[in-house]
């Protein structure tokens, strides 16, 4: 395809002949939540065009906002920035200062998640996968995968559910492995061009391993680290990789478990494991981490916590202090739901205390309402106002929840139903793109694995303007800018010896590539 576009702004005029495929618009229906969805089906859905020709010195601006846009693109003048002077609020971004190297952003292939994109004929499957993770999607490059059920699985269930079956010879994945979620993952593969790196997290241990003889409730693994119940319950995690890699596909990481806090401290209505950060420690050193190795996936990324931040620094404080323990371990993951008790900046103190060890946002998803609210914005700055916040205290990454939920926020056994980016409706055979989705892509499209966040400062900038700033490894810059307020900003961007002029519109989200100035 081939479209002539005239671009004009300020003071310049130019013509680009844009050679591939153009960007679809978002079609949008209001469903009374104070923004809109975009309906996707088997012949249609909206795209994100990023590889396009742009003219020397230009700014790429992408625009998500309340009231219109979804990555609506604009170009901005780039300008050489010496001898000016602004009076308006100003983002200043600088390379000379480096953080962290960037991981990635994804989401959680979870039997609900692979049930509905599957209840999709398959074209409107396919559109669904290549929103998340195609060329012209948002290109996700990670995905979590729990190790058989949770909450969001129609049943409970492990693949070792004979009782005393200690040497494994019953193990073997579910149905739903096989029918849902190694082909959506193969699906994901194949449309994708990015290395998509995978995580396994486990919910509950079989019952029989367990002190409380139960997938739910309080319980925890029976005995000692370094016992029969242990060596059982590590070399689960290696039969699934096993069983995984037959089906080719093959894992980055995993986390020790899904919120060892559940089924510890309270008594967990769905599926958990409880662990203290002494038995995390015990269990890695003892058991998972020899386990690993001795089965060829001394690799993995292994990652502990996989909870709220409010145990930081504490839990890795316990389990890294263990310089056996911490042999294995090479990340920290956390959930974002009990943010509200305590402030990022837990995670610096943690960085700061582990510079070697990174820490991800490993799930995130929003329960407002007793199902998903179609069309709301303030599920999605909830969304990239974590993500910022997460970001600019040394997160490498952001992982979403459920890839895609039902209208009813499932299926979930236990009824423990939440909002997701992408709602499907089986009976119309359509999909929906929530704000949340439009959030997410504004860092997943632009800050690529391998992108390190650079210095950036803010003056005279409202409060309710929160930024992050990075580079690629193609050595562009990106900007990310939410603005949450009900006014139109005007903010200057200096980046080194060049600078652009910019409108963040109220309530939005806008991404700004540029390359060094020429
Ligand atoms: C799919 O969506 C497009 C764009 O909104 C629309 O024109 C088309 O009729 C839809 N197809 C079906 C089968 O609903
Ligand atoms: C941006 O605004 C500043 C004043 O705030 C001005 O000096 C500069 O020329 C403007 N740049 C462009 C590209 O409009
Ligand atoms: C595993 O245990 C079962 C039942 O106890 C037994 O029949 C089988 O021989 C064992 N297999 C191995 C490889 O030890
Ligand atoms: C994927 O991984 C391979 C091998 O590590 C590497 O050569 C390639 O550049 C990676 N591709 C991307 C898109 O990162
Ligand atoms: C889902 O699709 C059905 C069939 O087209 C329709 O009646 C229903 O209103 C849709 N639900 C939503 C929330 O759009
Ligand atoms: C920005 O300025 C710093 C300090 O002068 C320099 O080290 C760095 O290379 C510059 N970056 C770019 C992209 O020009
Ligand atoms: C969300 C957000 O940042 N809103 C700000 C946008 O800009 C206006 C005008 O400066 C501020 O008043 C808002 O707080």
């Amino acid at each position: 395809l081939y479209r002539y576009v005239v671009l004009q702004s300020c003071n310049f005029a130019f013509v680009v002949i844009i050679q591939s495929a153009l960007s679809e618009p978002c079609v949008p229906r209001d469903y009374g939540h104070e923004s809109f969805v975009c309906v996707c089906n088997a012949t249609y859905c909206d795209t994100l065009l990023t590889n396009r020709p742009v003219p020397l010195n230009s700014v790429s601006v992408y625009t998500t906002s309340k009231s219109k846009s979804r990555f609506d693109f604009s170009l901005e003048q780039l300008q050489k920035a010496q001898g000016f002077s602004t009076v308006q609020p100003t983002i200043t971004v600088t390379d000379e200062k480096v953080f962290q190297t960037i991981k990635g952003f994804g989401g959680a292939a979870t039997d609900a998640a692979t049930i509905n994109i599957k209840s999709l004929s398959s074209k409107t499957q396919d559109q669904l996968i290549a929103s998340y993770f195609g060329p012209l999607g948002i290109e996700y490059n990670i995905i979590r995968v729990p190790i058989a059920s949770c909450d969001y699985s129609t049943r409970e269930y492990t693949y070792l559910d004979t009782p005393n079956d200690f040497n494994l010879s019953t193990f073997a994945l579910a149905k739903e492995d096989i029918n849902y979620k190694i082909p959506i993952l193969k699906s994901a593969f194949a449309m994708s061009k990015n290395n998509l790196s995978l995580y396994g997290s486990p919910w509950t241990a079989p019952a029989w391993l367990k002190t409380s003889d139960n997938e739910i409730g309080r319980g925890w693994l029976q005995g000692q680290a370094g016992d029969k119940y242990h060596k059982t319950w590590a070399e689960y995690f290696t039969r699934f990789l096993d069983e995984y890699k037959k089906h080719g596909i093959e894992f980055w990481g995993l986390t020790v478990q899904n919120e060892p806090s559940n089924g510890l401290l309270v008594k967990s209505s769905w599926q958990s494991t409880g662990f203290t950060a002494e038995m995390q420690r015990d269990f890695v050193k003892m058991d998972l981490g020899p386990a690993l190795r001795k089965h060829g996936y001394g690799n993995i990324k292994l990652m502990i916590l996989d909870d709220q931040r409010l145990f930081l620094p504490a839990f890795p404080e316990v389990v890294l202090a263990d310089k056996e323990a911490a042999q294995y371990v090479s990340g920290i993951g956390v959930h974002w739901y009990w943010d509200w008790l305590i402030g990022p900046d837990v995670l610096d103190d943690t960085h700061n205390k582990f510079p070697d060890t990174f820490i991800l946002g490993t799930e995130a998803c929003n329960k407002d309402s007793p199902q998903p609210d179609l069309g709301k914005w303030d599920t999605g700055v909830k969304y990239s106002n974590s993500i910022l916040d997460n970001l600019n205290n040394w997160a490498v990454g952001w992982v979403d929840w459920n890839m895609c939920l039902d209208l009813q926020g499932g299926p979930n056994w236990a009824n423990n139903f939440d909002d997701s980016p992408v709602i499907a409706n089986a009976t119309a055979d359509e999909f929906y793109k929530q704000p949340m989705f439009y959030h997410l892509g504004h860092f997943s499209k632009f800050l690529v694995e391998g992108s390190v966040r650079i210095h950036s400062t803010g003056t005279d900038l409202p409060s309710d303007i929160k930024y992050v700033a990075a580079k690629t490894p193609s050595g562009s810059f990106v900007l990310v800018v939410l603005n949450t307020s009900a006014d139109d900003v005007p903010i200057t961007v200096v980046a080194n010896e060049s600078m652009f002029n910019v409108t963040s519109p109220a309530d939005s989200i806008q991404t700004f590539t540029w390359s060094k100035y020429q």
